[in-house]
């Protein structure tokens, strides 16, 4: 009877044979809860990562979890399953990996200083940076749209209970603020992609129910119940458009599938029928939603449609695989091989249309070309002028612009 109970098992049992759906690391959180059975609430876990900032044009790497060499190890790998490189090589837990927008970090949570701490990387996987050093638990980070923030859940407030609360703090780590505030199990939020909300799951201790919430992300406040189903509902995943978010529940069957609504709450249909499904991630162009499935027996990262057709596995055994997160693709892509500001213009005016969306899109990929130059406030007024259509554009300007989207 291997077919798991995905979303009931990762929510409220912790059963020998429920552990493998677990992220690793929601295990630590769940053994200081209870030993107990069926009422026991987990924590921290879950199968979404801080996915989806989702903001760009056009897809760039899935990063995920992977235990196939016998820890957890952030991985990433290419849309189509390609190339998949192990990115942290450390003998402890790595788990929740969350692209930054501008595809040049990875966020994601260690075990590597004794505790679950918020680190950041470089894409490669160097450089990692203790971003919480807190002495309490810290997971599942989720990026800003705009890169300058990371919110995360903690339960540095949980005392002897099991409170769990979202934090946001600045991009190097500091001002971390508690944003929740609420006495209940508060975890994995998501921020939208026009950065003014984060969705996050709500469970009230010892509750079999558990909902996804959304609350204004500068504040905090207007914290709202958008899923309002007896059943479990965790791992909100925004579309790039921010019009509806994918997330997983066990509504109809134990299993537990992944089911898309508006972002409101309304028009909710369900896009899994085989095995057990979770973790849904949108990719960057919102054309697909990669998932976590146990159709094949062991966990592994499945993609599809938005309407549910073509589901195609990514990954394969040995070795569960889960969690992931659809990074967007470096600089070049949007603005490739265009001669100076009409063509940038009428490249960003094609890009538009039709798609209005893509306002952010191009504002995102822009932004991570700024990374790379010196003036980038500069720069990014320009752009932001050219999305506008108004404004004219220096020659000394022009030419920073056709630095960017060079070579051609
Ligand atoms: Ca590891
Ligand atoms: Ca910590
Ligand atoms: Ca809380
Ligand atoms: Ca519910």
């Amino acid at each position: 009877m291997e077919r798991s109970r995905l979303v009931r098992c990762v929510l409220f049992r912790i059963r020998p044979r429920c552990r493998r759906f677990l992220p690793a690391l929601a295990v630590a959180p769940l053994l200081a809860c209870s030993g107990d059975d069926l009422t026991g609430p987990s924590v921290a876990d879950g199968f979404d990562t801080g996915r989806r900032l989702a903001v760009s044009a056009d897809n760039g790497k899935i990063a995920f979890e992977s235990q196939r060499d016998g820890n957890a190890e952030i991985y990433v790998m290419n849309p189509d399953g390609t190339g998949e490189t192990n990115l942290t090589n450390n003998p402890a837990l790595d788990t929740t990996p969350a692209w930054s927008p501008d595809g040049t970090k990875i966020a994601f949570a260690s075990l590597r200083t004794g505790d679950l701490e918020i680190f950041v990387m470089n894409a490669d996987g160097t450089n990692p940076i203790n971003l919480t050093n807190s002495a309490n638990t810290d997971l599942w980070p989720t990026w800003s749209p705009d890169g300058t923030k990371i919110a995360f859940h903690t339960f540095r407030d949980a005392g002897s209970g099991l409170q769990s609360e979202i934090y946001v703090m600045d991009a190097d780590g500091s001002n971390q603020t508690n944003l929740s505030q609420n006495a209940a199990i508060d975890v994995n939020p998501q921020w939208s992609p026009d950065g003014s909300k984060i969705a996050f799951m709500r469970q009230v201790p010892f509750s079999s129910d558990a909902e996804i919430y959304v609350m204004d992300a500068a504040t905090g406040m207007n914290q709202t119940n958008i899923s309002n189903n007896p059943a479990a509902d965790a791992g909100a995943s925004w579309s790039p458009d921010g019009s509806m978010i994918a997330f997983e529940s066990s509504r109809d069957d134990d299993f537990g599938e992944v089911y898309l609504m508006n972002a409101d709450g309304s028009g909710v249909t369900r896009l899994t029928n085989t095995g057990a499904n979770a973790n849904p991630a949108w990719s960057p162009d919102g054309t697909r939603i990669a998932f976590v499935t146990d159709r094949d027996g062991d966990l592994q990262i499945y993609a599809m449609n938005v309407d549910g057709s073509d589901q195609d596995p990514l990954t394969a055994p040995p070795g569960r695989n889960a969690l992931p997160h659809w990074g967007t693709a470096g600089a070049g892509p949007l603005m490739t091989c265009v001669e100076g500001v009409s063509a940038a213009r009428a490249r960003i005016d094609q890009l538009l249309s039709g798609r209005p969306f893509l306002r952010a899109v191009a504002h995102f990929s822009l932004t991570r070309v700024q990374a790379g130059v010196t003036n980038a406030e500069r720069n990014f007024g320009i752009l932001m002028d050219l999305l506008a259509g108004a404004g004219l554009i220096s020659a000394q300007d022009a030419a920073e612009i056709k630095d960017l989207v060079s070579p051609c």
